[in-house]
């Protein structure tokens, strides 16, 4: 549960979460099953790496799995996401299973993307995951059209991209937040 206060710099700063934004107890689990799930998941997958038996590379979410699972865990049906390199936990919230997961890191032909792309480059769209691209800050503006299609014909949803202050930095990320 969510402590009543918290002290930064020795202030104490009260925390009031509004009725209607409460998060339940099943829910709390759910979170943090997710956020276990992403770090035993990345360790494995660092393992295999170690072996030699992943292509390409893991790159750790560790210490914020927290950021991938709660924003995507606060999505809806219908709703749009398209993670980066370090939002495993995001895609696992989004329904992709573990062994694809797996299979995809590990280049297999049965796997998501047959073997042909690395990591998280892979779509999965019935579970609202837009697959990435490898350019840095050019996701921003595939999910600003996505966003765009879902306005022209009057859906509400939300479509949410991650990234880094890297990608944050390329010409394609502000290309990108001015389409919006
Ligand atoms: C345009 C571009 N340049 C370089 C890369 C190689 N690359 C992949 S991840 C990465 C670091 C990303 O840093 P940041 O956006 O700050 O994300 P963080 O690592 O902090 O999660 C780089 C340079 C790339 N994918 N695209």
């Amino acid at each position: 549960m969510l402590p009543d206060s918290i002290t930064v710099a020795s202030e104490t700063l009260e925390i009031v979460v509004p009725d209607d934004l409460a998060i339940d107890r099943t829910q709390h689990l759910d979170l943090y099953w997710y956020m276990l799930l992403n770090r035993e998941l990345e360790e494995r997958l660092v393992n295999l790496y170690r072996q030699g038996r992943v292509v390409g590379g893991v790159y750790r979410s560790l210490g914020q799995e927290a950021e991938s699972v709660g924003t995507a865990y606060a999505l809806r049906d219908g709703d749009y996401l398209t993670p980066l390199i370090r939002n495993l936990g995001s895609i696992l919230v989004m329904g992709v299973r573990p062994v694809d997961i797996l299979k995809q890191y590990m280049a297999k032909g049965t796997g998501p993307s047959g073997g042909k792309d690395l990591n998280v480059h892979f779509g999965d769209l019935e579970h609202g995951f837009v697959g990435p691209v490898s350019m840095l800050g050019d996701m921003i503006s595939v999910i600003a059209g996505v966003a765009l299609a879902a306005r022209i014909r009057n859906e509400d949803r939300v479509c949410m991209a991650y990234i880094g202050d890297g990608g944050f930095s390329t010409g394609a990320a502000h290309e990108g937040w001015n389409q919006v």
